[in-house]
């Protein structure tokens, strides 16, 4: 068996909640927020078979799109404030950052 971590943009969020409930997959969804961006997202945590994985990840690719966000940066800590111009950097999110990780135990009581 295997725990299948997703973080995915919220916008995809509830795509992916809908197909997973349509291929009979068990699913948890956790409001998280990234820590370079520092804004929503949404973490899955679904627990399968390891049979199910290639489906599962075929899955999270098909309902999650990459996007390219604004990102205003901190300023320097310590540099001229004055000389510095916060200009927005574009970086690109997702589609989803996906960890497979094994399961020792699971138990549903
Ligand atoms: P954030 O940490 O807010 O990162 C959002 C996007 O900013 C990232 O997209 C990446 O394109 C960029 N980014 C992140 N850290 C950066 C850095 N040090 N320098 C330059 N650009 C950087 P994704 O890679 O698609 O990640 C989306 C979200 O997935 C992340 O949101 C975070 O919540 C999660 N994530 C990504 N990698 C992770 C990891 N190794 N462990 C735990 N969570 C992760």
């Amino acid at each position: 068996m295997k725990m299948v971590i997703a973080v995915v943009q919220d916008q995809d969020s509830n795509r992916l909640s809908n197909a997973l409930t349509q291929a009979d997959f068990r699913a948890t969804k956790l409001a998280s927020t990234g820590g370079f961006l520092r804004a929503g997202n949404t973490t899955f945590l679904v627990g399968t078979n390891d049979d199910n994985v290639p489906s599962l990840l075929q899955l999270i690719r098909d309902n999650c799109r990459a996007r390219d966000q604004l990102v205003a940066p901190i300023s320097p800590m310590g540099g001229n404030a004055d000389a510095y111009i916060p200009y927005p950097v574009e970086v690109e999110v997702g589609g989803a950052t996906v960890f497979v990780l094994p399961i020792e135990q699971f138990h549903h009581f």
